[in-house]
């Protein structure tokens, strides 16, 4: 029995500002994703999410919205938007668009009237509070600043903003505030969208009082806070309300970017199908950073591992996903770039532990190609708001050193240079100046050159994901964990209606005990080398997907 379309097919997400170019102008847009759909069906995947496409002054690449009804200039057009659609739906790919409605841009209308005067009908869309002697409403820490407020000479008051000072927080007490957001939902949904993605939205209420943290002081003395405006209790309520007034009745689906869920509260948002369909958590994600993601540390396998479990055991359906725009190129980050076999062999195994678990997978585009970090070198070079707001609190070479390491290892522009499609001038992303520099071994790196070559790491994902769409008990069966004491290798078996496959992962870089003859599991189905069935060691970061007999 088929189970919901967003549990049968695999996602694509795609930043389309790196994406591909149609008009010569450097940037990414929906034309240029438009010819490049038959790429994605070959992948075989059967849904894009596509990052926000919204007009906007692009402070945070689009994450600060300035008309949630009118596509970025960059990108095209509505009737752009519309033919890409018609297109996808042409190839049944479903498109889930993303949507930030935590904050908008400043530049946002709502905003701009917000900030006019004390008195105008718009003022309370947002989250307006007096100073305290002359200081911030309160101590809460930013994402992105030092301080989550910006005085406001105008009206002489205080605005949050949990991100830039140029996406402020849309204050969802406000009744009015969340019928703008669930007609525009609507209108979309009309248009023919399959679902959202929704950006931060755990973070939508805040504490009433809005009570200063408590936590240890970062930078500025500012306190990030999330215990006041992460889950607090009328999130709940509002994403109730928004299912039933956006999401019953149609064949949609929506995904959370649920900051700071973890395995207790995460039933609370999809445990009943009343709030959310999906949930994107961030344990793996934020698992090699110390006390900061800026902290990079080495990948701990035991520690991956144990989160695997833990969220296959917390809920029924997860996202798998080893990176997004905000991440670094997870080859770079839990694989090995110190040769080229071994760059291929990680990069393949990283997406066989991960894709073959029980959930829908979510693919970043350029990781089907193994794509790695850029070798960011110069403040000039980098995009992202989060980047040069760090480098921008740096006082001392010692912390410029400390932001650097953190940026090239970490940053969020690793995952946004240009998809790289060919050897060709500009990896054929381009004819004009990309928006932003390409990784230089795109000579090396790119679509075309693994096209043709039948071990690249694309061909891999074709049959990982094929696989999995033709295998019921990969596509629907149950998740048991397999040698969990192994420190090296992630391993679990997948079982329905009498099926059973078993998945061997060694994500290390040396040979890794097994407790039996590899041929013990069953017959291999896919490999990133060739199957010994007599072996009882998996070599460094092979991968072997066995059916039981
Ligand atoms: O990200 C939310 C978020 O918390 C990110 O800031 C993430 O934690 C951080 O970048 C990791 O270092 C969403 C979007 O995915 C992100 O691109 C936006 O910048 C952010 O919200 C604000 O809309």
């Amino acid at each position: 029995m088929p189970e919901a379309w967003w549990k049968e097919r695999v996602f694509y997400q795609i930043y389309p500002r790196s994406f591909q170019n149609s008009n010569g102008d450097g940037i990414g847009d929906l034309r240029g994703i438009i010819s490049r759909l038959d790429y994605l069906k070959s992948l075989g995947v059967g849904a894009v999410w596509l990052c926000p496409v919204y007009d906007s002054p692009n402070a945070d690449m689009g994450y600060d919205i300035r008309d949630y009804e009118k596509i970025m200039a960059e990108f095209g057009t509505m009737e752009d938007f519309d033919e890409l659609l018609r297109e996808m739906h042409s190839r049944d790919i479903k498109l889930v668009m993303d949507l930030v409605v935590n904050h908008s841009s400043d530049e946002h209308r709502w905003f701009v009237e917000s900030r006019s005067s004390r008195e105008n009908p718009y003022r309370d869309y947002y989250i307006w509070r007096d100073g305290k002697d002359g200081r911030e409403p309160n101590n809460w820490a930013s994402f992105f600043t030092p301080s989550a407020w910006s005085y406001d000479e105008g009206t002489g008051q205080w605005y949050l903003h949990l991100f830039s000072e140029k996406q402020p927080d849309l204050n969802w007490e406000n009744p009015s505030v969340r019928e703008e957001v669930y007609s525009m939902i609507n209108r979309w949904f009309d248009r023919g969208v399959d679902g959202f993605r929704m950006d931060v939205i755990t973070v939508i209420a805040k504490a009433p009082g809005l009570p200063d943290g408590k936590g240890a002081p970062g930078a500025g003395g500012y306190v990030f806070s999330p215990e006041h405006f992460a889950f607090q209790p009328k999130l709940h309520e509002y994403l109730r309300e928004m299912r039933r007034r956006c999401f019953d009745g149609r064949d949609c689906m929506c995904v959370g970017e649920t900051s700071f869920v973890n395995t207790e509260n995460a039933n609370s948002l999809v445990g009943d199908g009343r709030e959310l369909d999906l949930l994107f958590q961030f344990d793996l994600m934020d698992m090699d950073g110390e006390g900061s993601k800026w902290n990079a540390i080495p990948l701990d396998v035991p520690k991956l591992k144990r989160i695997v479990a833990a969220w296959q055991g917390a809920i029924d359906w997860n996202t798998l996903f080893l990176g997004n725009h905000d991440q670094p190129r997870v080859v770079s980050r839990f694989g090995d770039t110190s040769s080229e076999e071994l760059w291929k062999r990680s990069a393949k195994c990283l997406a066989t532990l991960m894709y073959l678990q029980r959930g829908t997978p979510f693919i970043y585009q350029g990781e089907e190609l193994g794509m790695t970090n850029a070798p960011f070198e110069t403040r000039e070079q980098l995009r992202d708001v989060e980047e040069l707001n760090l480098l921008a609190l740096c006082s001392s070479e010692a912390e410029l050193e400390w932001a650097w390491r953190g940026i090239k290892a970490k940053g969020r522009d690793n995952a946004r240079t240009p998809m790289q499609w060919s050897a060709g001038k500009n990896a054929d992303f381009t004819t004009g100046e990309p928006w932003i520099m390409l990784n230089p071994n795109y000579t090396d790196i790119n679509a075309e050159a693994e096209e043709g070559d039948p071990d690249s790491i694309l061909n891999y994902y074709r049959a990982l994901i094929a696989l999995r769409n033709s295998t019921p008990a990969l596509l629907r069966g149950d998740w048991r964990e397999l040698l969990p004491e192994s420190g090296q290798v992630v391993a679990y078996t997948r079982g329905l209606d009498g099926e059973e496959y078993a998945v061997l992962c060694n994500l290390s870089r040396e040979s890794a005990p097994l407790p039996c003859r590899l041929g013990d599991f069953g017959e291999p189905v896919l490999s990133n080398m060739p199957a010994d069935p007599a072996a009882e060691a998996l070599r460094p970061y092979e991968a072997q997907v066995l059916k039981k007999g």
